[in-house]
């Protein structure tokens, strides 16, 4: 493979795949509702005495006052909502399968693959970037490549919600470093397995989905809208704010791998604290470092985790609201889908901008992991 160092780096398709099943915020909140009374009953004795503490019950309007969701898709519905389970049924595939998250990872990859007007004879690296991968090996990104037949290297990364915005700039270092002519990155977010479907605090965030992003030289570009890459600036911080304790260590530790640690928890109120000022710095650090105002950015793809952080970072950096064509949310349909939300809300609302225009793809969560990209509408 011979390869020249190209000037720029461009975004030149993105793909989106959508699970078929919805789970409205009225359907969560009956299965949970059921699931806690029946808890509730079932211990009144030791309630009563203090010795249990009652499983308080959820309502679809707290929901959509304290986050902005209304419904989330799901990879598979069975099982969720069903109050002897509270977690989906996946049946498990055998290792001549293709596995779950390999399957939609490729339905969004041939997304953008098509959107980009690339074929997989194209392509030099597959990313698969995500809060979660099913398996630690072999790679997903290797088995995608391998169903794609791409020539070329591929492997895994997860930096939870940043782990599409931190696998752009690897993609971005890697077309500019002449090290790949164009890239795959795909975010095969499967979150339900891990929501714990029992915590009235966490049950309705998130959604599954999948999105993918080609990355290529602006040289080979042929696709009808493109995106050059500008600039990208990542930033982390740890915290236990937001938090998974499942591992591999599990076994070892002699603890239960199932258990309430095990699944996504979090300090929802800190965390709102914290990231907000963090993410506030980050983007106007990450413009002043071009020169450039926040009146400069006709579009804020940002990450949606919940409404009132995005009002808020938007509050904090323009004075005032945002309408919706300058920083879109998606999380009213999709919920929060880990890394993959700035990356749909990217997919969903760009066609309207014209040649010139600026933006900003931006990531904020669990680590804390901040991550963002300022890219200028070029085709
Ligand atoms: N129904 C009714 N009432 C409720 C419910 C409910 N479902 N849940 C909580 N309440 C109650 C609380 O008990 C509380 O009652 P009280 O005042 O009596 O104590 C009251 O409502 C207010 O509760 P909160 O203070 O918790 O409510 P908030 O307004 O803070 O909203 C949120 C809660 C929505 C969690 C909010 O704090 C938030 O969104 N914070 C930001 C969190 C965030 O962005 N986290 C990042 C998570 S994503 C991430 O990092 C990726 C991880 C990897 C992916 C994982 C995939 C599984």
């Amino acid at each position: 493979m011979s390869i020249t160092k190209p000037n720029s780096a461009v975004i030149s398709g993105t793909g989106l795949f959508t699970p078929e099943h919805v789970i409205t915020n009225e359907e969560l909140v009956a299965a949970y509702n059921a699931w806690a009374n029946r808890y509730n009953d079932a211990h009144a004795e030791k309630i009563k005495k203090g010795k249990l503490k009652a499983k308080p019950l959820s309502s679809a309007e707290f929901i959509v006052k304290a986050s902005g969701i209304e419904q989330r898709f799901a990879y598979v519905k069975d099982g969720i909502l069903d109050i002897d389970r509270m977690r989906p049924r996946i049946p498990e595939r055998s290792e001549a399968e293709l596995s779950d998250q390999a399957e939609i990872a490729l339905h969004a990859a041939r997304d953008a693959l098509k959107a980009a007007n690339k074929t997989p004879a194209d392509i030099d690296a597959v990313v698969v970037s995500c809060a979660y991968t099913q398996r630690s090996y072999p790679a997903i990104a290797i088995e995608v490549q391998n169903a794609l037949e791409i020539e070329g290297f591929a492997f895994d990364m997860l930096v939870a919600c940043s782990a599409a915005t931190f696998a752009l700039h690897r993609a971005y270092e890697m077309v500019m470093a002449g090290t790949a002519r164009c890239v795959l990155l795909i975010n095969p977010e499967l979150t339900s397995p891990q929501v714990n479907y029992q915590d009235r605090d966490s049950h309705f965030i998130f959604g599954d989905v999948a999105t993918a992003t080609i990355v290529e030289s602006m040289d080979t570009c042929t696709a009808s809208q493109s995106y050059e890459i500008l600039s990208t600036r990542a930033e982390t911080r740890f915290s236990s704010n937001v938090r998974s304790n499942m591992g591999y260590l599990s076994r070892v530790n002699d603890v239960d791998p199932f258990g309430e640690d095990k699944l996504f928890h979090q300090n929802g109120r800190r965390v709102f604290k914290e990231v907000c000022p963090m993410v506030d710095r980050h983007l106007r650090g990450h413009l002043q470092s071009l020169g450039l105002a926040i009146k400069d950015i006709k579009r804020w793809w940002l990450h949606q985790a919940n409404i009132n952080m995005n009002q808020m970072i938007i509050q904090r950096l323009f004075g005032r609201k945002a309408s919706p064509e300058e920083a879109p949310i998606i999380l009213d349909c999709y919920a929060n889908t880990a890394s993959a939300g700035s990356i749909i809300a990217f997919h969903l609302h760009q066609d309207d901008l014209a040649v010139g225009d600026l933006g900003v793809i931006s990531s904020f969560g669990a680590g804390y992991s901040i991550g963002s990209l300022i890219v200028r509408k070029c085709r």
